[in-house]
Parts: C-alpha cells; sequence; structure tokens
C-alpha cells in the first residue's frame, strides 16, 4: 500500500488519533486564567508535544498573525490600549484539520483546545520623556514647545495624555525634569508661575525662528529651581 501512496488502515488510524485525544490535551498548562490579569507583561502556554500541536493567539477576537506557533504572547509588543481585552490561544493538533489530507474527519474538536483570559490594560501615568530616551530633559521640553496648541500625541508632547498639549503637560515635565522616564512626578509647580511662563512662551512663539531663540531659552530656565519659589 505504501508504494501505491493509499493508506493501509485509515479508519484505524483516525480511530487511534482520535484516542489519544481522548486522554490527552493538547496543552500540558497555561496562565491562569481564573481571574482578569492586570497589566500582565505575557501570557504563556505549554504544549504537550511543540513539534505535534500548533498553537494560534487571539486578541478581542482578531488574529495575531506575529505569535502563531508561539509558546507566549507578549504584551509590550501590542501596544493595546487602555481598558478590558479578551485574549484567547487556540492550540490545534493540524493532522485532523487539513481539508484534503486530514486524517482526522469526525470529533475533530478533540484535537484543540481553547483557554481564555481577561486582561486589563491600565492607562499610561504622566510621562514627559517625549522623545522616550529614558530621561526627561531639554529636549524633552523643545518637544513640547513645538507641540503646543497643536500636539496630539505622547511624542508630540501631550504629557498627561488628554489629548493635546498645553500648560498642563509643562507641569509634568517640570516636575519630572531630571528623572527618568515613568518616574513619580515631584509635585506640580504654582499654577501662576506656569502661567507666567506659559504665556511668555505663547509670546516668544510668536518670535520666529525658532531654534536659536528655543535654545536661550532653554539656557534661561535651567533646572526645575527656575520654575519653584
Ligand atoms: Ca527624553
Ligand atoms: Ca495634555
Amino acid at each position: 500500500m505504501r508504494s501505491l501512496g493509499v493508506p493501509f488502515n485509515a479508519v484505524s488510524r483516525e480511530k487511534l488519533i482520535l484516542d489519544i485525544y481522548a486522554r490527552v490535551h493538547p496543552l500540558d498548562s497555561y496562565t491562569s486564567n481564573s481571574s482578569m490579569l492586570i497589566d500582565p507583561a505575557s501570557l504563556s502556554i505549554t504544549r504537550v508535544d511543540s513539534s505535534v500541536i500548533n498553537s494560534q493567539w487571539f486578541v478581542d477576537g482578531v488574529l495575531e498573525t506575529s505569535s502563531a506557533g508561539m509558546d507566549s504572547l507578549d504584551f509590550a509588543s501590542l501596544d493595546l490600549s487602555a481598558g478590558l481585552h479578551t485574549v484567547k490561544v487556540r492550540a490545534f493538533d493540524p493532522t485532523g484539520f487539513d481539508p484534503v489530507n486530514g486524517w482526522v474527519r469526525m470529533n475533530q474538536t478533540r484535537l484543540e483546545q481553547f483557554v481564555s483570559w481577561n486582561v486589563m490594560i491600565s492607562p499610561p501615568g504622566p510621562d514627559a520623556d517625549f522623545n522616550a530616551d529614558g530621561i526627561v530633559d531639554g529636549v524633552d521640553f523643545l518637544i513640547w514647545q513645538r507641540g503646543l496648541g497643536s500636539g496630539t500625541t505622547l511624542a508630540g508632547g501631550d504629557a498627561d495624555h488628554d489629548g493635546n498639549v498645553d500648560v498642563s503637560d509643562l507641569a509634568v515635565w517640570t516636575s519630572t525634569f531630571g528623572a527618568a522616564s515613568g518616574a513619580e512626578t515631584n509635585g506640580v509647580p504654582e499654577p501662576s508661575i506656569l502661567v507666567v511662563l506659559f504665556a511668555g512662551l505663547v509670546g516668544y512663539r510668536g518670535l520666529a525662528p525658532a531654534p536659536s531663540r528655543s535654545t536661550n531659552l532653554l539656557k534661561k530656565l535651567g533646572s526645575p529651581s527656575a520654575f519653584s519659589s
């Protein structure tokens, strides 16, 4: 039969495979899904045999093609929005799902296993490291200045993530000046001081060209002490 390219006993082969999966699940273990997970770094599974069992990951019902066949899902690479998300993995033996050469034609659900997680992504905290170089410094101030009144993103100077760039974002920059990205704020400067600075900068913005004047302004600002009493 081998020389003819025809299975000798396809029915028994199918029965054997189904009997195996009646006793063995595709997954040996996985990240607990007994409760909602808050800001997990990743989710992971352990396949009973990674050379046989394939995997597919879904986030809110959408297949994550870059994670196909993987034993873990890394959230850092997903850039999910804040809020509740549903993650699901499908672990399956592709032997039974080939529509042409599949060895199993019935009870195929025995050859797959689904696991779901509820994942909550927290909103980001205030962050004035606009160029994402790990520190809040004068370069970030210049980004804020260029984005003032027009920026809508963190990269454009929106430190408090409210969709616009204004004096509130400058307050975040001031309170975290010199700190590593994501550090706790040191307190918001006196509103009156920020209003004066904001008004001065608005007037300053009308004195183009900006680059050289920005540098001079930054030198005058010096350090956070320039903003405190
Ligand atoms: Ca920075
Ligand atoms: Ca803002």
